[in-house]
């Protein structure tokens, strides 16, 4: 890995919430934040906990998993305006949603785009993610200049994400910063030595990575992470219980969980101004 940036000491940590997700129906969930109005109390309540930046997934008016395109213009300009947090959106969208309209997102101009590595077995469903889109969705975040957060769900994607790089070079920003999203039923599992192994076979390219853990993985998943020095993802769209059977209140407790977690591991909330620095977005 490249040196960390001056700009953003080692005991800062990047909290980054995903509220939502693309798998979770409201009826099993209600308290998953559906709607724009739901979505912005829980990025205000998340940032006042601690994250510095937020992975979207929106809905449309049944609470049904969308990429509609002023959906999606609406919901960026209202996080921006009543938080600072950065804002990612999602192109992986939901596992039936089709390529063409995935590299759409970048329309909606985010700080960030989330960009998965390649095609992944995703419980019974597919996550399809074809070379040739990676290499088509890439290009146009450099183009659109929006950074990319390179989502890694198997050992696989850590070498493509090399073979990316060394072909077309550094995202819009300069700075290379990756997910290790683990224990997806298909990819990697959410254990320290898959944590591990994914670490030491990170490209040199890459100057910061978090990781998260589906389901019963995040706690392994998130202690490793801070055991080797990298960042937390939490929030809904990847754990609905807070502990064997009970089911999570809000984002925000996933927040202050991880915050917890990373005060026992002497590092504090990374600002929102550090979150910039550190992913090559202008102040
Ligand atoms: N909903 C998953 C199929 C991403 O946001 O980029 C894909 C996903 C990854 O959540
Ligand atoms: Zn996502």
């Amino acid at each position: 890995m490249s040196d960390r940036l001056p700009d953003v000491p080692d005991e800062a940590l990047l909290v980054t919430v995903a509220p939502t997700g693309a798998e979770t129906a409201k009826a099993d969930c209600p308290q998953l934040p559906t709607t724009l109005d739901e979505l912005v109390v829980a990025a205000r309540e998340c940032e006042a906990a601690g994250a510095a930046m937020i992975h979207v997934h929106i809905r449309d008016g049944d609470h049904k998993p969308t990429l509609d395109q002023g959906r999606l213009k609406d919901t960026v300009a209202a996080l921006r305006e009543a938080t600072d947090l950065v804002v990612q959106l999602s192109t992986g969208g939901s596992v039936h949603d089709p390529l063409d309209i995935r590299l759409k997102v970048l329309d909606a101009k985010p700080d960030s785009c989330s960009l998965t590595m390649g095609t992944t077995n995703f419980g019974d469903d597919v996550f399809s993610n074809p070379w040739p889109f990676v290499c088509d969705l890439y290009q146009l975040s450099q183009e659109r200049e929006v950074v990319p957060e390179f989502e890694l769900f198997d050992l696989g994607q850590v070498a493509a994400l090399r073979r990316l790089l060394d072909r077309h070079g550094l995202p819009y920003g300069g700075r290379v910063h990756c997910d290790f999203v683990m224990g997806v039923p298909g990819g990697m599992p959410g254990t320290a030595d898959a944590l591990v192994a994914g670490v030491a076979a990170l490209p040199p390219q890459v100057t910061s990575w978090s990781a998260t853990g589906i389901g019963r993985t995040t706690l392994a998943v998130a202690m490793t992470a801070l055991a080797k020095g990298g960042h937390l993802r939490v929030g809904m769209e990847d754990v609905l219980t807070i502990s064997r059977g009970v089911p999570v209140e809000s984002n925000t407790q996933l927040v202050e969980r991880a915050v917890a977690l990373g005060a026992l591991a002497q590092r504090r909330p990374m600002t929102t101004a550090e979150a910039r620095s550190l992913l090559g977005l202008a102040a």
